[in-house]
């Protein structure tokens, strides 16, 4: 069903409201990894997941607070996650980079670079053995495209037609390598070269990122395979927090400027006083997430290794961990 414009206008601004909150935990020291900002690209994660159901999966990567949030994760249990905090979607051991939310669908974010669309099409190949009509979703990078991994996963995706979507948010920069200097040919034409359909289309519009993804993930729910999209996006914000202390330059100051807002975009078909209601709301939701985060205990160091070992391996009890 198509979304509401109240509905993309609401996850656009509890995105942008959750990353500006995010950084000033990052300035005050609260969240000591600093963030991968996506404010600027809120409308890819918007319109993408307004297509998904709740159970479709989706594979995110180091920029994926938005789409976590899309998704559906619970913005206080995320905070308490980039705080590290026990109470975090995953007790405090997967910070900003590497989040899953299992009950939002959300199988895992990946920092390595390209390697999440391999994770996406081996669930979208178990999604289809088990029958019925769920399918996955792979988010990567420009920057991922040139990974093989990813071209591996195009070739059996294809092969096997599992029910995935790629979706490829390129904001024109693989942290400071522009994707004109990095990529030899184009998005789509690596997804043709193994059969599958791709097409390029603005991200900012969340409106039109909706139908684009719509359209690949009613041909994935056909058992008709995978699809490619790639959204043409910018970040506003530096590839990492860090880059607001070491002012890098290498980026023409007026870039910005030449790409919508999609916050302006989407405030643009909803009424103000509407508007003003979601902005309220959501404003309270931030606020009770900040407070539960930072209320929040820290795990304890010995419970470091706890699921992540299936041995059950275990931190020894009375080495230091100072
Ligand atoms: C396999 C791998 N190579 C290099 C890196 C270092 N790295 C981290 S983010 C990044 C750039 C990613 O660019 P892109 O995929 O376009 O995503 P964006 O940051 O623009 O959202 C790189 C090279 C990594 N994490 N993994
Ligand atoms: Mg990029």
């Amino acid at each position: 069903m198509r979304p509401s414009a109240e509905g993309l206008y609401r996850t656009i601004r509890l995105i942008r409201r959750f990353e500006e909150r995010a950084i000033e935990l990052v300035r005050s020291g609260d969240i000591g990894s600093g963030i991968h900002p996506c404010i600027g690209q809120e409308a890819v994660a918007a319109g993408v997941c307004a297509a998904l159901r709740a159970d479709d999966v989706l594979l995110s990567n180091h920029r994926g607070h938005g789409h976590l949030l899309a998704k559906g994760s619970d913005p206080a249990r995320f905070m308490a996650e980039l705080t590290g905090r026990v109470t975090g979607i995953d007790r405090g051991r997967a910070g900003s980079f590497h989040p899953s939310d299992f009950a939002a669908g959300v199988y895992g974010a990946s920092g390595t670079v390209g390697h999440g669309a391999a994770i996406a099409a081996g669930v979208a190949w178990a999604l289809a053995q088990d029958g019925g009509d769920r399918i996955a979703v792979s988010v990567f990078g420009d920057g991922a495209v040139t990974q093989g991994a990813l071209l591996e996963s195009f070739n059996l995706a294809s092969l096997w037609r599992v029910p995935v979507v790629f979706v490829c948010e390129n904001n024109g920069y693989a942290t400071t390598l522009p994707a004109a200097a990095g990529i030899a040919g184009t998005v789509v034409g690596r997804a043709a070269a193994f059969d599958i359909p791709g097409s390029t289309v603005d991200g900012q519009d969340p409106d039109v990122v909706y139908d684009a993804m719509a359209r690949c993930v009613a041909r994935a729910r056909a058992g008709d395979g995978p699809s490619l999209v790639e959204f043409l996006t910018y970040r506003y914000e530096g590839h990492h927090t860090f880059e607001r202390k070491v002012r890098l330059q290498y980026r023409d100051p007026q870039e910005a400027s030449h790409w919508p807002d999609p916050l302006a975009i989407q405030s643009e078909r909803v009424p103000e006083a509407v508007r003003e209601t979601i902005d309220a709301e959501v404003e309270a939701v931030l606020d009770e997430a900040v407070r539960f985060a930072l209320d929040s205990p820290r795990p304890d160091p010995l419970d470091a290794f706890d699921h992540l070992y299936a041995t059950g391996m275990r931190v020894r009890a009375g080495v230091s961990h100072a």
